[in-house]
């Protein structure tokens, strides 16, 4: 299999090689943060370390974690390395509760970070030739923006078309013969619904790829969109407080999604002990971005689980590839003492004729017992089918999830689009038990 390289140096450099140009920017921004960052200086403090403690990649482990609570607590601009007049561009997180997450960018930052973009692009096939449809939010949410800039670096064409309005989306996809489609998984799934709806033949349309990511999906989810809409359908990852998309990327073998190591060092650790797992090992991912001027993030915890997998990949890049992720370490139900993914129920629902992967958990505590419901969006037959029929779907749809899960679950049926979605991200879970 043929695969283009944005960056043939980097993504593809000698192990040893990247290990180094890891240590001498980790030690950069080590100092750098030090000297600007209160927040992680403070930390240093208390830990009795300075940045020149750090003489080797192993010891980065010495270092203390930033976590989400961090940036809150120094909102808006405390964790900021560089003065106010050097950024020329602010994001924030999609955080739905508590205060949000805000990042800033300098000139050079923005620079990298189109790079970063464009590698994933180019590695998933898109190139200068390609109409590239952005079906994001554009606004403070990090993907439109990030994919927007990717695109023109690589030098294709860009349609912001921002997110929703899909009726829109698909008359663009049809008249601008659109080759790109760039939004959640979740949306790609409402695409191709209203696709469908309006009886428009998929082979009819010129898309060739999807840039999905934003949110977990699973592999069924990803068979689904690729033969309802006829594509590629490539999973990308990235976080606001990190970079934004252009964290990991897939190639064409799909084996996992490259991590720009020379950009960020991923460790994996367990989320309880916090210690730094084995190679291979499931854990949360912990990331140190080494290039950015802006917003340093030192053993950013995630909260994404996943594996990381270093063997040599065939398409040529030596970078690691981290597993799609498996859910959030807080995004893990413990239910009735079984530990409990959203992506377990989502691959039951994919493989369920009338319904959707759209669905919510709801959990809650009645007396001393964990119960949970999952709602599912289902298509229209169903939710309108006689009472009888469709007491009978969910029966057989409670009975599948428990058998995965092996835990009793409720089911209610909601109709489509009914679930809330924010910045076209589903919202998965609602645990009632921590308020
Ligand atoms: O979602 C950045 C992004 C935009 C990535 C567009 C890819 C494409 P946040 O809003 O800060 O940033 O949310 C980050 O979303 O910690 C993961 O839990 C989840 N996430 C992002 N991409 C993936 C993916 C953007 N491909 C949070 N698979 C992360 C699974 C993902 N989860």
């Amino acid at each position: 299999m043929q695969t283009a390289i944005w960056d043939q140096q980097h993504e593809c450099m000698p192990r040893q090689e990247l290990e180094q140009l890891q240590l001498e920017r980790l030690q950069a921004t080590l100092n750098r943060a030090y000297k600007n960052v209160t927040c992680y200086r403070n930390k240093f403090n208390e830990q009795r370390i300075v940045p020149e403690d750090i003489t080797a990649l192993t010891d980065l482990s010495k270092l203390p974690f930033t976590t989400k609570e961090d940036l809150r607590i120094n909102y808006p601009y405390g964790m900021f390395a560089v003065p106010l007049r050097e950024i020329v561009r602010i994001h924030s997180s999609s955080g739905t509760t508590g205060k949000p997450t805000v990042v800033g960018y300098t000139k050079n930052d923005l620079k990298t970070w189109s790079n970063l973009v464009a590698r994933f692009m180019t590695s998933a096939g898109v190139t200068h030739d390609d109409v590239v449809q952005i079906a994001f939010g554009y606004g403070m949410f990090t993907g439109a923006f990030g994919l927007h800039y990717g695109t023109e670096t690589i030098g294709a064409a860009v349609i912001p078309m921002s997110g929703g309005n899909t009726e829109k989306q698909i008359l663009i996809m049809q008249d601008y013969k659109s080759t790109v489609l760039v939004c959640t998984p979740s949306y790609a799934i409402t695409i191709a619904d209203r696709i469908e709806k309006l009886g428009i033949d998929p082979k009819t349309l010129s898309l060739k790829v999807g840039l999905f990511g934003g949110e977990p999906w699973s592999e069924s989810m990803r068979r689904e969109i690729e033969s309802r809409l006829m594509i590629n359908a490539t999973d990308n990852y990235g976080l606001s407080e990190i970079v934004g998309p252009g964290v990991a990327g897939e190639c064409p073998f799909k084996c996992g999604m490259h991590i720009s190591e020379d950009a960020f060092i991923p460790e994996i650790i367990d989320p309880e002990t916090c210690r730094v797992l084995p190679p291979g090992s499931v854990g949360e991912l912990v990331l140190t971005t080494i290039c950015k001027e802006a917003f340093p993030m030192l053993r950013y915890r995630t909260r994404d689980i996943t594996s990381l997998e270093y063997s040599t990949c065939e398409c040529g890049r030596t970078l690691v590839r981290m597993k799609k992720t498996m859910g959030r370490s807080d995004d893990m139900l413990i239910i009735k003492g079984v530990n409990v993914f959203p992506s377990q129920i989502e691959e039951v629902l994919v493989a369920i004729e009338g319904c959707k992967p759209h669905y919510q958990l709801l959990v809650d505590r009645k007396g001393s017992l964990d119960v949970l419901e999952v709602c599912i969006e289902v298509t229209e037959n169903i939710f309108f089918d006689e009472m009888k029929k469709q007491r009978a779907f969910l029966e057989s749809v409670e009975k599948k999830i428990d058998s995965v899960l092996g835990v009793g679950v409720t089911v209610k049926l909601v109709e489509p689009n009914s679930i809330p979605r924010h910045d076209g991200k589903a919202e998965r879970v609602i645990d009632k038990r921590k308020f």
